[in-house]
């Protein structure tokens, strides 16, 4: 497909257009998520930069190389009427909490436009879940998007657990999350796409993201970035072409994310007696020595 041909397909896309119809669901939500700086608003920069004619760059969602992590809130930006994309805070360390934050987000208990902060207690968490009760959401349909900068290598202990994370989001999500690696440049993306496929990723895609300073359009990196959301369009079709019940599902994720949320808690419980008793033991040992 060419590149105008894939923009028609883009801009045309409708949910009801299966054979099952829509199933209740109105949007397509492209939900991302990753670590902080690999690009994830610079990727919808460039989503927002392909769909259009010309070459007027604009930064919708705000990015910049920073230590910090920049964004902060959970913002949509909407591509079509029917394609919405949210650029989310960037993890930084992708322990238990910022993992059950992120399943929330795949599952749609937060609220589009919240300051999302990475919770550190059971309390909190357990709260945020029991709000999103008061404005339920069932008509969006949810696609992960897991960016990652090809400039980082996997490392080999975190693979087990990379593995975990993939499942748990297609749990949250019934979508295989779609890896998108920016910097595609700078890197070895193709070892890293190897490595991904191997945890369970489906589909890989790399791109190079048009930024501020870099956005004269070429085939290549326009085509690259236009199928990442075909694919997401692909994916969400085929799912829509099976019978869905939006309530049953919810109430599945949900159940799930209380006991992930239930089983972090009580790990760190565990680990907080256990460095106690290390304490201990360590003043022990120095007595000995
Ligand atoms: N060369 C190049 N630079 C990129 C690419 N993607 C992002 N950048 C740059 O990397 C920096 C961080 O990008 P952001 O889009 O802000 O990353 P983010 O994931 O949204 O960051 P947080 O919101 O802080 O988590 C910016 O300076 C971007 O211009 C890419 O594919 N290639
Ligand atoms: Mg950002």
């Amino acid at each position: 497909m060419d590149i105008k041909q894939l923009q028609d397909r883009i801009r045309n896309f409708r949910l009801e257009d299966g054979d099952l119809g829509s199933q209740g669901y109105n949007r397509v939500l492209l939900q991302l998520f990753g670590y902080l700086g690999h690009g994830k608003s610079s990727f919808i920069n460039s989503c927002k930069y392909v769909l259009q004619d010309g070459e007027n760059f604009q930064e919708y969602a705000e990015a910049r190389e920073t230590d910090e992590g920049l964004t902060m809130v959970r913002n949509a930006y909407p591509l079509t009427d029917v394609i919405t994309m949210v650029d989310n805070r960037g993890c930084s360390k992708m322990d238990g909490f910022e993992k059950a934050e992120v399943y929330a987000q795949l599952g749609n208990f937060i609220p589009i436009g919240q300051k999302v902060d990475w919770k550190s207690n059971f309390k909190t968490m357990m709260e945020e879940l029991e709000d999103s009760e008061l404005e339920p959401n069932y008509t969006d349909f949810i696609v992960p998007i897991f960016v990652y900068s090809a400039r980082c290598q996997i490392q080999h202990e975190t693979k087990k657990e990379m593995k975990l994370f993939m499942e748990n989001c297609i749990k949250m999500t019934g979508v295989v999350p779609i890896i998108v690696l920016t910097f595609k440049t700078r890197g070895d993306y193709m070892e890293i796409e190897k490595e991904f496929r191997r945890i369970g990723a489906e589909q890989v895609i790399a791109i190079e993201n048009y930024t501020n300073t870099n956005h004269i359009k070429t085939l290549g990196r326009t085509t690259d970035i236009l199928m990442v959301i075909y694919s997401t369009l692909k994916t969400a079709t085929f799912r829509l072409e099976q019978p869905r019940n939006p309530r049953r599902e919810k109430i599945e994720r949900k159940k799930f994310l209380l006991n992930y949320i239930h089983q972090i808690n009580l790990h760190k419980v565990i680990e907080k007696e256990k460095e106690k008793e290390k304490g201990s033991d360590g003043n022990n040992w120095c007595v000995l020595l």
